[in-house]
């Protein structure tokens, strides 16, 4: 066998020895959730087909020809009894794309599927895609919503000058997509999600106006708002159901996350929560729960972070972030949480419905000052006191 060869069996040893490693749950958290040792996906994850030429006169150094830069923020769908997920990958080149993993117990031994997803441009093909919630609607199609930056061609001088817009595509096999015209709203949109049932008769959607590429502004906070025609889809009227607020963890801005989940107690909502620091911005995630009969209304809102960045999670290419956009809800009320650290690798938490519908109703809301804060802990410490 020649060096090359010798060399290529290594890489795909040592690449098996990844992709089935076993992963271990993480004693002594906080109750609500159990996070796991190792990241379910990184960029020596992806196959190594889409990164190495194996034939040796072509590549006789055995490098690789083209490099992945990250696996991130990953919808998420039970499949055929598997846990898959639609991974945004990023390349050395900048450039996002979706790819699907997945795995026979939705914490390890995700595999990537042979090829990425290839995706149709809407009219004006867009430079970057990125972040698709999937919704497996009550119409019957599963929905992929992602956000399209194209350039801001009103400013041709900028060169970082972008658009954000909510693109739309539907499968029924997770394989062939059909895409349908992006989004048109007023404002630009990101973390743009698919609520599954029909509202009044009408798709409903939650949004996220902003001012600019990166800037919320004005926007002030996480929206709602309802679309006759999928195929066509307009917003007119949007409301925000979910505020932004002075001196909490969405200060700066917020985002749904993937659509939420159904429960007798009404629908959990899993979103994530922006501020600014010395250090940039702190991404972090948290929950809250809608009335099951008005999705818009907000029952139940736990003050502050539902889950941060912890240990290597805060390293990466954009440092300080976690992100979500895809969970799955097993029947036995397993819930399988899918988070990005930093932009640049995949996690999961496990809990249950039941442990996040009590931890939604029992912590204390944000009483949006430091005094209420303190009443808080004082209040639970007297109840101890009486045990
Ligand atoms: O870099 C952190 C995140 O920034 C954006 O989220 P938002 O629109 O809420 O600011 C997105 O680009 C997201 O992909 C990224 O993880």
């Amino acid at each position: 066998m020649t060096d090359f060869f010798k060399k290529v069996e290594i890489l795909k040893a040592r690449h098996e020895a990844l992709l089935s490693r076993k992963n271990k749950p993480q004693e002594w958290g906080n109750g609500i959730y159990t996070r796991y040792k190792y990241p379910i996906l990184t960029c020596e994850h992806t196959p190594l087909a889409w990164r190495y030429d194996f034939n040796e006169k072509d590549n006789p150094y055995l490098m690789q020809r083209i490099m992945i830069n990250a696996t991130l923020n990953s919808g998420a769908i039970k499949w055929n009894g598997k846990y898959v997920l639609v991974v945004r990958v990023e390349g050395a080149d900048r450039k996002s794309f979706f790819a699907i993993a997945e795995s026979p117990n939705g914490i390890d031994n995700f595999r990537f599927w042979d090829e990425p997803i290839t995706m149709p441009d809407d009219i004006i093909p867009a430079t970057n895609i990125y972040d698709m919630r999937l919704t497996q609607h009550e119409d019957g199609w599963i929905y992929g919503i992602f956000c399209a930056e194209r350039h801001d061609d009103s400013k041709p001088v900028d060169l970082s000058a972008a658009t954000a817009t909510a693109a739309i595509a539907r499968t029924k096999d997770l394989v062939h997509w059909d895409r349908l015209p992006d989004l048109k709203t007023k404002s630009q949109q990101r973390n743009v999600v698919l609520h599954p049932e029909f509202v009044d008769n009408k798709y409903a959607f939650y949004t996220r106006p902003q001012d600019g590429f990166i800037d919320a502004g004005s926007g002030g906070g996480i929206g709602w708002a309802l679309v006759e025609d999928i195929t066509n889809a307009e917003i007119k009227e949007e409301k925000i159901i979910n505020s932004r607020h002075y001196h909490t963890i969405m200060e700066v801005k917020n985002g749904e996350g993937p659509h939420p989940i159904k429960t007798p107690k009404g629908w959990l909502h899993l979103a994530h929560g922006v501020r600014g620091c010395a250090s940039g911005l702190r991404y972090v995630l948290y929950m809250y729960m809608t009335a099951l009969n008005d999705p818009t209304h907000v029952i139940a809102q736990p003050g502050g972070a539902f889950l941060v960045p912890q240990g290597d999670e805060y390293i990466g290419d954009v440092m300080n972030v976690v992100f979500a956009n895809g969970w799955i809800a097993d029947e036995d009320g397993t819930v399988f949480i899918y988070y990005a650290s930093s932009d640049t690798r995949m996690h999961v938490a496990t809990s249950t419905i039941d442990k996040l519908v009590d931890y939604c109703f029992n912590t204390p809301e944000d009483g949006f000052y430091t005094s209420k804060s303190v009443e808080a802990i004082k209040k639970l410490v007297v109840k101890n006191k009486s045990l």
